[in-house]
């Protein structure tokens, strides 16, 4: 199995090609420094406890202006979306992106795939909890939204990872995620990078 821990580095370079399956909850700071890196993890109480920073409005982590302006992307109606900043990718080459997406056709769509504007690996993540911690992984069969529905990626869940990142994505950096579906529809929209210190304190301690 492709698990280890990282006291120091939640990923060597070597392994952004691959997949990551990261033990969160060893330590704090290792939950700390996958936060940095990933933006994506939680330990058990990630649906009960933990609150929602894609919800954009909560003190802990507000929205730059203009980060969250609803937009129709294709079948969806695309809110709160914003990526995690990553001013150091000497630690982290990746960033998750995140935010609410509703289906506005009569049809479910399923995303699929996806590119983005600042590197050249996307990819759409869940996480899971495995052998006692959570760990995110690629989705099997892409995220599917029903007609009406919406679907929240947010830190602890379901987002879409932007990875092997070349330079930082410093905030109030764009990055413009061109989404697919099985269906066939292109879903595009623009995420405001956010600071996501505080954000990450409350995060943390939940998670821990
Ligand atoms: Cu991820």
């Amino acid at each position: 199995m492709a698990i280890r821990r990282f006291p120091v580095s939640p990923m060597t370079p070597a392994r952004t090609t691959t997949r990551h399956r990261w033990q969160a909850g060893a330590a704090l700071a290792a939950g700390a420094l996958l936060l940095t890196a990933c933006g994506g993890s939680s330990g058990s109480a990630s649906t009960s406890a933990t609150p929602a920073p894609g919800a954009g409005t909560s003190a802990t982590s507000p929205a730059p202006a203009g980060s969250a302006t609803p937009m129709q992307a294709g079948p969806v109606m695309v809110s709160d979306q914003w990526a995690k900043a990553i001013p150091d990718i000497a630690a982290a080459k990746m960033t998750g992106v995140f935010g609410k997406l509703k289906n506005t056709t009569d049809k479910p769509i399923t995303i699929v795939s996806g590119t983005n504007s600042v590197s050249s690996l996307t990819e759409l993540h869940e996480t899971v909890m495995m052998d006692g911690s959570m760990k995110m992984r690629p989705v099997a069969g892409g995220f599917t939204i029903e007609p009406g529905q919406t679907r929240e990626f947010k830190p602890g869940s379901d987002h879409v990872m932007v990875m092997q990142m070349t330079k930082p994505l410093k905030v109030g950096d764009e990055v413009t995620l061109t989404l697919k579906t099985k269906e066939g529809q292109t879903i595009e929209f623009t995420a405001i990078a956010r600071a996501f210190t505080g954000a990450n304190e409350t995060y943390v301690s939940h998670t821990m």
